[in-house]
Formats: structure tokens, C-alpha cells, sequence
């Protein structure tokens, strides 16, 4: 079983990314790694924070000679601004100066208060920061490369920021050409104003991105129980991301107001069996049904407001507005990395769960006679 997790606080010395339960022999490339945590950076209405930090991987165990090994992967990503907040992050001895009463409504700080018992909002936020994400960009960089050398891709692209939606389709140099990462020049430019805008006002945005994936073969995932489904285990990965209030599949909502003969994907005697159309994302029954995986996520707006919002003194219970710190006015275009990550994270534990093999040549011998046996049906 292929486990991830995360560990690290905002403005401490960095961020963590601890795996286990992959196979030995997979050849990794600190490459990719590195340009995915860079691309999270981008993407225009982040702020001040990602001017100093410079994302790179730090490979602490599970990994030589650029293949893994069997044994659990550990790798960082060191905070730069931690040099300008040890004093306050100290594991031993702390200095004043950086304590948080007023909770930021949106943001954990005050339901993380109730459920670990802090006055200082400091300890909540420092852990429910997005750059949490960081962790989670190396980690699903890392595990692009299982999924390449299974000749299975990931993307993402935004689709929507605040009003403005682009409906079309993706291609890798204008999305990568995209300040929001959206593959289209007038909507990008009509995104980037309406971020100029909410920034303006002292407010902030959300948006909508999409993630694909192509070359999976029909069969992984299981229907048999409820935590085996590929639906199951795709969308707990991209709901975990900070900020995402829904994720779809395929059609998605679309399926509650159209009659059945108008959304499910009829078979075209092939093989491999092909659909007329992929309304169901690629999912059937909580198992990939050989079209591409087709997932849009939706994200509310950053919860920091310069313009402020109403909020209380959590030692008083008096009113005061919630104080403002340093933040993005609109994360879509790195969440949409984030979720790029999530997705392959998801994939890569669902085909590891399908197939519990210890070496990189079983699992591509397993593999190679799932797809035949797909492609022979
Ligand atoms: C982030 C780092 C954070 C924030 C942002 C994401 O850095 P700082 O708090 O020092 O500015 O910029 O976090 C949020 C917007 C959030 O809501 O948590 C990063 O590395 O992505």
C-alpha cells in the first residue's frame, strides 16, 4: 500500500514530503520534481511569500543513484523565510512578537482552535498554511515518474477565474505560456483583470481548474467495496486540497437535470472498447473504464482579506476584524499544480493497490498483461 504524507509548518524550517510503500528500481527525476514544485510558485495573484522562497527538492532517504530502493522516501523543501522567522518557530525557545488572536474567517483558525485547544492562532496557521502544498507537489513529482514509465500522463489547466471561463480544450505550451495557466491568450488576459481587480478592492478570488488523464487502462479500482473505488480515492485526495469546495467527475453536476439516454458513454464495438462520449470521466462503477479521467475542482477565494472581515478577539470574545496578513489574492492557477499532484498521488496508490508489487519490473509485467488483456476484450 502506497502511503503519503505531509509534515512541516509554514515558517519553519520547511516542508516534508514522507512516502512509503513504493516499489524498488523506479527511476526518478529530481527534473520533474523540481519543475513541478516551480510551477506551484507561479501563476499570476500570489504574493509576497513566493518572492522569497525558490522551491527545489532535498532528497533525505529512499532514493539512490536515482532509482528507489523499497524503503520509505523522505524528501524537503527548506523554507528560506524561515531565516527570517526562527526566532518565532523555534522548536525550544520562542520569542514574542508573532502571536494571532482575531481568526481569519475562512481560514482554519478558529475550528483549529476548538479541535487542539490554542489561544495563539499562530500553531493553527502554521500547519493549515497552503504552503503545506509544497510537500505535496514534490511527492506527486516524484510519482509522475511511476506513472510515465506506465505510459500514463497527468495535466492540469485553469478553467475559471471569478466570472471568466474558458470551455475549450488543453494544449501544454499555451497553458505553460499562461500567467494563470489557462490555455487560452484572451481568457488568460481576461483572468489576470479580474484578479487586478479583486486586488484593487482589497478582496480576493476563486476559480475552477481541470485535471486529465490519459493512457490508464480499463480496470483500475474496484467496485467491490466503497474505499477501493477510483472515484472514492480521487476525490478524497483533491477535496484534501486547502481551499477546494467541490469536485467534479466527468459531467459532473451536469447529470442531475438531463435524461440517462443523454450521459451515459455508449460502446463502440472496437478494441479496445472505445465510448461516443466520456461523460462519466472515465469512471464506471468506481473503476477507470479506459477513456481519460476527466476531474474539475472548484476553489472558493483566499480567506485573507486586506479589506478585512468580521471576526471576534478569541481571548475576549469581543468583536474586531480579522487581521491581516501577508497572502494570495488568488491561488487557482497553484492549486491547479496542487491538484495535478493530488491526482497522480491518487492514481499512483490505486494502481499500487490494484497491483501490490515490491519491484519496478513486476509491476510493469503486471501491468503490460492488464492492458493487453483490456485491449483483447
Ligand atoms: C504559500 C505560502 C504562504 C501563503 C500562501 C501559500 O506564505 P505566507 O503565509 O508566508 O505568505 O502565501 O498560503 C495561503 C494563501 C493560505 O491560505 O494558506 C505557498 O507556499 O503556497
Amino acid at each position: 500500500m502506497l502511503i503519503f504524507y505531509s509534515a512541516g509548518e509554514s515558517h519553519g524550517r520547511g516542508t516534508f514530503s514522507f512516502l512509503d510503500g513504493l516499489p524498488s528500481g523506479l527511476t526518478v527525476s529530481r527534473e520533474l520534481i523540481d519543475a513541478d514544485l516551480s510551477r506551484r510558485q507561479k501563476g499570476y495573484g500570489r504574493g509576497g511569500r513566493m518572492a522569497i522562497e525558490k522551491d527545489r527538492v532535498d532528497v533525505l532517504s529512499g532514493i539512490r543513484g536515482g532509482k528507489t530502493i523499497g524503503s520509505p522516501v523522505l524528501m524537503a523543501v527548506w523554507n528560506r523565510d524561515f531565516e527570517n522567522w526562527k526566532e518565532y518557530m523555534d522548536p525550544w525557545d520562542i520569542i514574542p512578537g508573532k502571536e494571532l488572536y482575531t481568526p481569519r474567517p475562512g481560514h482554519a483558525d478558529l475550528a483549529g482552535a476548538a479541535r487542539f485547544g490554542h489561544t495563539d492562532l499562530r500553531n493553527v496557521l502554521e500547519r493549515s498554511s497552503a504552503r503545506e502544498t509544497a510537500a505535496r507537489v514534490a511527492a506527486g513529482g516524484l510519482l509522475r515518474s511511476l506513472l510515465k514509465s506506465l505510459n500514463i500522463e497527468a495535466v492540469s489547466w485553469v478553467k475559471r477565474i471569478g466570472d471568466v471561463s474558458f470551455e475549450g480544450g488543453f494544449d501544454p505550451e499555451k497553458r505553460d505560456s499562461s500567467s494563470v495557466f489557462c490555455p487560452d491568450q484572451d481568457a488568460s488576459d481576461a483572468m489576470e483583470k479580474e484578479i487586478d481587480a479583486v486586488k484593487e478592492s482589497g478582496d480576493t478570488i476563486g476559480g475552477e481548474f481541470r485535471i486529465t488523464i490519459t493512457g490508464i487502462p480499463a480496470g483500475i479500482g474496484s467496485y467491490t467495496q466503497w474505499d477501493q473505488r477510483l472515484d472514492t480515492i480521487i476525490s478524497a485526495h483533491l477535496m484534501s486540497i486547502p481551499g477546494i469546495k467541490a469536485v467534479q467527475i466527468g459531467m459532473g453536476i451536469d447529470c442531475a437535470r438531463l435524461p440517462g439516454s443523454m450521459i451515459h458513454d455508449e460502446i463502440i464495438p472496437s478494441k479496445p472498447k472505445k465510448r461516443a462520449t466520456n461523460n462519466a470521466g472515465g469512471i464506471e462503477g468506481g473503476v477507470s473504464n479506459g477513456e481519460s479521467i476527466e476531474v474539475t475542482c472548484t476553489m472558493k477565494p483566499i480567506p485573507t482579506l486586506q479589506k478585512g472581515l468580521a471576526s471576534i478577539d478569541i481571548r475576549t470574545g469581543s468583536a474586531l476584524m480579522a487581521q491581516y496578513e501577508r497572502s494570495d489574492y488568488c491561488a487557482v492557477p497553484a492549486a491547479c499544480v496542487v491538484g495535478e499532484a493530488m491526482m497522480i498521488i491518487a492514481i499512483s496508490k490505486a494502481i499500487l493497490m490494484s497491483f501490490p508489487l515490491p519491484t519496478m519490473e513486476a509491476l510493469d509485467k503486471a501491468f503490460s498483461v492488464q492492458r493487453s488483456y483490456w485491449e483483447s476484450l
